[in-house]
């Protein structure tokens, strides 16, 4: 093989560039290329020709070749992307004269100089020059230089040329789609007409999002593909719910009526949501005789914030995690499609968090096609204002997305472009991109008025064609419908939907998911304890690692000290760790799978998990919950990428998808979980509320005032406090091992009968702490407890006098203080669920003490934060009476001291005041700022 055979393309340029300096002068190159060159007789259809030729020299040749090269790879700088006739900004590389060659020199040369299935077709460079102009720098703009893997590269390129997604090769059905089109648009034109102003989000300029849907999802029923996974923003979501969805249209007509259905009075937890946010979901029969579940969860404004939940439900439907082991991701089975905004895709960071978690091995999807609806405007924001990368899609570049341009008006590119993405997805299980450029044919939303901010582009949209009547034009030129056809089609889809309206029950015709109530008690009924024979096995088996296997040896010193944790029922063996691993152990055991992710949570932030064991020489690892012979179902654990809002939004979409799995997200420290506000807040506590959806996700947030700065004490339980209403949650804070053992292992049983989100305010340094560790006993009986009294106190409760309430640390901190013994007139209280509020415990407890005087809310958080302002009505209504004060840190605009001396100084003034009996207890040294003491009730 000589030097010609083994390249193609640019390469093939080069080599003659190489040549061409040979010839000239032998010692102008390098021996190697010498050697080679002084052996070789160039092909007959190359050298001869170009030398017979005297007049194109070698060097011409090349240049015609950066030439072709340089369209493959820009044309889409070129190519008429703009509907509304934007002029392309062109590029000097797709000149000719920029290369060095005229018209004259390409038709000379031979077309093989590149290698491609258009020259097969070809006589000469001047025809694959015309042929790439043709497909480059057409209404596709196919932006794929920063594809970096040559398969992937060699692929696409040969699939953009060879026109396989094309006719004749694969024919469109033209009238079909001008059906669909007129479809499409006849039920905006609907709307309009009958509901004036009323916001909609009109997908009209950008209606090829329907055909496009379509081509991908029959593409992925053909394939055999299980679940496909929709996630789409406002715009154009009606049609797509009405068109790809099927939702029915009488359904979106009785919500356009609004009427106020009686369930409305009934169910006063049912809060519901505007009719562009709703879900939908559809059974198309599909190949392999199986049928696909097409699914679009409910999103709310939060543009964007919907991508991470769609790929942890994609993640969830292609996973199996029935059995033992590592669970087994098929990427085969599921398919995550999103829409985004032009504005929007750019601008919102959870974008580049979603695209960055895509290849992660936790976190793959198996590509995900995006089709970007670029409107050319995010609101009243032109382009300009909305994006410094050259296209909208810019920033899919740096995670070597193939991205195309397609001109919206341009049906059968469109057509084309779907079926490459779709193909490229199943050939290579990644991320493709649609950037499908159209405009909006009204305002924002269509009570706004447009041309008060883009009057020129409202000018050219008010006489621009749609795009259904340009493809009607078209077929009616080429003689394929009668010139009649298109406007009696657009009469006939009318005159269906007005009689859907003229026929419609509103009131019967509005459907509101229903969620089912649940069955009452059913935590405190739900079986947790595991009897100490079951508990060692579990043990013993989990201190197992395979033969040969070399475990750190500070490591194995702690595991020998583990596998002895049970072996005295009644010593306080088990600590936090263990009772962790125990309560998965024991869930597996039970057939329940495990997720858990988040920041080093293989290990644990504070060093204390070690989930997955590393072999000091080989590097192998073990995870001892994959390798337990009990085991019934599968657990995975995944350190995540640095991220909070995407990685919790993911494990809400896997939750709500696989609702018997225990899903679990762990923040590094609590206080991160502000980064995930928009996924808590519009997904995590209200979705059941608004749409019926019931997520059971677990997050565990590191939170105690440890002297570590503002941003390492608290996890913000003031902000899930404020959200939680109509039981959409459970808040924990439990201060013992055997408690954390409970509240998982109740979760994990709740999961189908009752579920409902849990957040568990976790320890740092209480998690080695001795009077956190439990006793074999206590995880062998008994169950979670919302509040634990005060076990020495209750014997002498005539003579307690004040009864301190308080949650989490503090309550240790007071425990162990050396001022507890001496004060005997004192109960401590702890409250290990803040939500659902322990009502009536509380109350028992209270009632106990009944020569109390004084009943204490204790925190560690400042007055403002904590839980003090939540649960002060209850514990006001639990103290029968008698006045409840409040220590805490005194109102802060920051969570915590930023030096440990403050915090010290700071902790010791709480514990102190706590010791000290009434009001004089916050009274603090001159100059010092107190620890408040507030009375209420
Ligand atoms: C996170 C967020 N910020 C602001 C808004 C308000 N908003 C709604 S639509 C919109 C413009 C979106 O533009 P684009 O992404 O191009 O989508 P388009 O509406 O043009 O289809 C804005 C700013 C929002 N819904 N969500």
């Amino acid at each position: 093989m000589g030097p010609w055979e083994g390249f193609s393309g640019i390469n093939r340029g080069y080599v003659l560039e190489l040549y061409e300096r040979f010839r000239k002068d032998p010692a102008s190159v390098d021996p190697a290329s010498r050697e080679i060159f002084e052996q070789w007789t160039p092909p007959a259809e190359i050298v001869p020709r170009a030398a017979e030729a005297e007049d194109v020299p070698l060097r011409t040749a090349v240049n015609a070749v950066h030439l072709a090269q340089s369209i493959r790879r820009y044309g889409h700088l070129a190519a008429q992307l703009d509907p509304l006739g934007g002029k392309p900004i062109g590029d000097p590389s797709l000149l000719p004269e920029s290369h060095g060659v005229t018209e004259d020199d390409l038709r000379r040369l031979p077309a093989n100089l590149i290698t491609s299935p258009l020259t097969e077709r070809a006589g000469s460079m001047q025809d694959v020059v015309d042929a790439f102009r043709q497909l480059y720098c057409s209404t596709v703009g196919y932006d794929l230089s920063h594809i970096f893997v040559p398969d992937e590269r060699r692929w696409l390129r040969h699939a953009i040329e060879d026109g396989r997604f094309r006719p004749p090769a694969d024919p469109i059905n033209p009238v079909k789609l001008l059906d669909r089109l007129t479809q499409v648009e006849a039920f905006e034109r609907f709307l309009h007409r009958s509901f004036p102003g009323k916001t909609r989000f009109s997908i009209e300029g950008l209606d090829m999002l329907v055909p496009i849907l379509d081509e991908v999802i029959g593409e992925a029923a053909e394939a055999g593909i299980g679940h496909t996974l929709v996630g789409m923003a406002h715009r154009g979501r009606l049609n797509v719910m009405a068109h790809v969805m099927c939702k029915p249209y009488a359904q979106i007509l009785a919500e356009f009526k609004d009427p106020l259905s009686s369930r409305a009075f009934e169910n006063m937890a049912w809060a519901g949501d505007v009719k562009y946010h709703a879900g939908a979901q559809r059974a198309i029969k599909g190949g392999r005789e199986m049928a696909m579940e097409v699914l679009m969860p409910p999103n709310p404004s939060h543009l964007e914030a919907v991508d991470p939940v769609v790929e942890g439900m994609a993640r969830a439907a292609g996973t199996d995690a029935s059995a033992p082991g590592a669970p087994r991701f098929d990427p085969a089975r599921s398919l995550p499609i999103l829409i985004h905004g032009d504005a929007a895709f750019p601008g919102q960071g959870i974008v580049a968090e979603t695209l960055n978690l895509s290849r992660l091995q936790g976190y793959d999807t198996g590509g995900t096609i995006h089709v970007i609806v670029n409107n050319q405007l995010g609101f009243t924001a032109d382009s300009r204002d909305s994006y410094s990368t050259s296209y909208a899609s810019g920033l899919a570049r740096g995670f070597k997305i193939p991205i195309v341009h397609v001109n919206a008006d341009d049906p059968a590119a469109c057509v084309e472009v779907a079926r490459l993405a779709f193909a490229y997805r199943e050939k290579f299980q990644r991320d493709f991109l649609i950037d499908l450029i159209g405009y909006r044919r009204w305002g924002h939303n269509e009570g706004d008025e447009p041309g008060f901010t883009q009057p020129l582009m409202y000018q050219t949209i008010a006489s621009h064609p749609t795009v259904r009547e340009i493809w009607a034009k078209t077929l009616v030129e080429r003689g394929e419908i009668a010139p009649e056809a298109p406007d009696a089609l657009s009469k006939r889809y009318l005159d269906d939907l007005q009689h859907v309206l003229d026929t419609l029950q509103p009131e019967k015709d509005l459907v509101e998911p229903e969620p089912e109530a649940p069955p009452p008690g059913a935590a405190a009924r739900a079986q947790t304890a595991v009897p100490l024979i079951r508990l060692s096995a579990l043990n013993d088996a989990l201190m197992q690692v395979p033969p040969e296997f070399s475990v750190h040896r500070k490591l194995e010193r702690l595991r020998e000290r583990r596998a002895h944790a049970l072996a005295l029922p009644d010593d306080r063996g088990v600590d936090w760790s263990a009772a962790e691993d125990l309560a998965f152990a024991s869930i597996l055991a039970d057939g329940t799978s495990i997720r858990l992710t988040g920041e080093d949570v293989e290990r644990g932030t504070f060093s204390h998990r070690h989930a997955v064991l590393h072999d000091g020489n080989t590097g192998a690892i073990h995870v001892p919950l994959q390798a337990l012979p009990q085991a019934r179902a599968a657990f995975e654990i995944h350190n995540s990428a640095l991220s909070e809002n995407a990685a919790l939004g993911f494990e809400y979409g896997y939750s709500v998808q696989a609702p018997a799995t225990l899903v679990i997200w762990e923040a590094q420290y609590g206080d991160f979980i502000n980064g995930a506000q928009v996924i808590v807040d519009e997904f995590l506590t209200s979705a059941r509320s608004k749409w019926g959806q019931e997520p059971s996700l677990v997050l565990l947030l590191p939170h105690a005032h440890e002297g570590q700065g503002p941003d390492h004490a608290s996890a913000r339980p003031e902000r899930f406090l404020q959200l939680c209403a109509d039981t959409n949650m459970r808040v924990a804070n439990c201060t013992t091992a055997a408690q954390y053992f409970h509240l998982l292992r109740r979760q994990a049983a709740l999961l189908l009968t009752d579920p409902l989100p849990l957040v568990v305010l976790t320890p740092k340094s209480l998690l080695r702490h001795p009077l956190v560790a439990s006793t074999p006993r206590e995880l062998a009986e008994g169950r979670f407890r919302a509040v634990i009294d005060d076990g020495e106190a209750r014997e002498r409760a005539r003579e307690i006098r004040r009864v301190i309430a308080c949650t989490g640390k503090v309550s240790v901190d007071l425990a162990g203080s050396d001022k507890r013994a001496a004060a005997r007139d004192l109960a401590i209280v702890r409250v290990e669920q803040l939500y659902p509020v322990p009502a009536e415990p509380l109350r028992a407890v209270f009632d106990a003490y009944e020569a109390a005087d004084e009943i204490v809310w204790m925190q560690e958080e400042p007055e403002n934060m904590g839980a003090w302002d939540f649960l002060r009505p209850h514990l006001v209504e639990a103290a029968g009476g008698r006045p409840v004060r409040l220590i805490a840190r005194p109102r802060s605009a920051s969570p915590a001291e930023g030096s440990a001396a403050r915090h010290a100084r700071q902790q010791q003034l709480l514990i102190d005041a706590a010791f000290t009996p009434s009001k004089s207890a916050a009274r603090a040294k001159p100059g010092s700022k107190p620890a408040p003491e507030h009375v209420a009730g």
